[in-house]
């Protein structure tokens, strides 16, 4: 379904408040562990090769990165590349500056209408994972939380065999999971699915 997407554009990167852009658009941030493949997943959602940049040092994004997409048949959105977790290689000082500036983005941005939390199929929901989910259950009224969508990357790494019971055993309760891979073409159109569905 990348036909969906009609023109997919960088909007602005901020890796302080006060370069934050005006919030024009809804949003759909993508939060997970560096390296999990949160600019993997983007460019494929934005049909784009390269346009959210992947790389194999983890923690290499830097700040918060906004991409303006324009859908086919329905409004502009505003996709939100956050800065991985978990990532030992920062200085501590820059690791406390991008939390706080994360936490207030996730749990203060008007217009955040849903976060994307990405985990690793082998891995599965972790610690710090737990730790977001929790942090957007903290925003209160009168700003309504963002939901939070959960995806299992690197489907691919899974044996063909297991793959609908992993997605299915990292899901929650109340937060089902769907499964992507960049090997497996059809994932793509899953995940937009899922994201059009909450977009509405
Ligand atoms: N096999 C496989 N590798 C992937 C997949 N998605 C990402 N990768 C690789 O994992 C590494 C990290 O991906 P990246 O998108 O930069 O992760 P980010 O740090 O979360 O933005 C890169 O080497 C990607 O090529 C996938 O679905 N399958
Ligand atoms: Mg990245």
């Amino acid at each position: 379904m990348p036909e969906i997407i009609l023109d997919a554009r960088f909007a602005a990167q901020a890796s302080a408040p006060d370069q934050l852009p005006p919030p024009v658009h809804v949003e759909i941030a993508f939060a997970g562990r560096s390296n999990v493949g949160k600019s993997s997943l983007l460019n494929r959602l934005m049909n784009r090769r390269n346009l959210a940049r992947t790389s194999s040092t983890p923690g290499c994004t830097r700040g918060i990165t906004f991409f303006e997409v324009a859908l086919k048949d329905g409004p502009r959105l505003t996709l939100v590349d956050l800065p991985g977790y978990g990532y030992a290689q920062r200085s501590k000082q820059e690791r406390i500056g991008w939390g706080h500036l994360i936490d207030d983005y996730l749990t203060g941005r008007a217009g955040l209408l849903a976060v994307a939390l990405l985990v690793d199929a082998r891995r599965g929901v972790e610690e710090d994972d737990l730790g977001l989910l929790e942090l957007l259950t903290k925003v209160r009224p009168p700003k309504a939380p963002p939901k939070p969508v959960l995806i299992a990357t690197k489907l691919d790494k899974v044996p063909r065999p297991q793959r609908v019971s992993v997605v299915k055993g990292i899901a929650r309760p109340d937060l089902p999971a769907v499964g992507f891979s960049t090997e497996l073409a059809e994932t793509t159109s899953d995940v937009w699915r899922k994201l059009r569905a909450i977009a509405g």
